[in-house]
């Protein structure tokens, strides 16, 4: 047995948890190529800059958001939805870099759904105190895709129930590098993040950023 391996700056662990019937955690499958993920949200983010959106109730998130994709998800006061183009500037969104897409079609396949197609990537960033309520993403056309999710930075305690509001919730640690698929019986589960604790991350400072992947049309 050779431990060195695991030693070795080029091994990246990569391991399978599977959470409920549809849904996979891919543990630290976007390790490989976190420096390079972490520099296009930056030059996405220096397009079309994070924005804390108003939901149609009129609080704003504490989560602030951008998309790079044919479609990017919004919310104001008019509700949620997918469009073409940005609020801010009126300006079609940057395009989906190819290794986000390369990286969302290889964990759905691996999660078992080869034929994801995503047209869209809202990019959540959290500091400390930021939070997701419990609620089901269902803006999108075609239940039939999963959506693909990508940690990074700070670590955040994830909560996923079932069909109701009501039901009971689970948690789960998503951390740097982790990649979670939601598709088939899973797909319209209620989920959340819990309020993000404080910390510093090498990569990342104060922040914890997260990628979803769908296909909103
Ligand atoms: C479970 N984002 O943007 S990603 C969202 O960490 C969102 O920023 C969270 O929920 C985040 O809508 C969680 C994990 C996730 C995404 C979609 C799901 C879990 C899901 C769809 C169905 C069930
Ligand atoms: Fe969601």
């Amino acid at each position: 047995m050779n431990l060195d391996l695991f030693d070795h700056p080029d091994f990246h662990s990569n391991w399978r948890e599977d959470l409920c019937p549809g849904a996979v955690v891919l543990r630290g499958a976007a390790l490989e190529d976190d420096v390079k993920v972490l520099a296009e949200i930056d030059r996405i983010a220096g397009l079309v800059p994070f924005q804390y959106r108003a939901t149609p109730g009129g609080y704003a998130m504490s989560v602030a958001m951008t998309n790079c994709g044919d479609f990017g998800w919004v919310t104001d006061k008019a509700g949620y939805r997918y469009q073409a183009t940005s609020p801010e500037n009126q300006q079609q969104w940057p395009p989906m870099p190819a290794l986000f897409r390369a990286i969302a079609v290889k964990a759905a396949k691996e999660a078992g759904f080869p034929d994801f197609d995503p047209d869209a990537c809202l990019i959540n960033r959290y500091q400390p105190g930021a939070k997701m309520s419990l609620h089901q993403d269902k803006d999108e056309h075609d239940f039939g895709q999963p959506i693909v999710s990508v940690s990074l930075g700070l670590p955040a305690v994830f909560q996923f129930g079932g069909m109701e509001r009501s039901d009971k919730t689970q948690r789960i640690q998503l951390t740097h590098g982790d990649i979670v698929v939601w598709g088939g019986p899973s797909r319209l589960r209620y989920h959340g993040v819990l309020p993000l604790k404080a910390g510093e991350h090498p990569l990342t400072g104060s922040y914890r950023f997260n990628l979803t992947f769908r296909k909103a049309h």
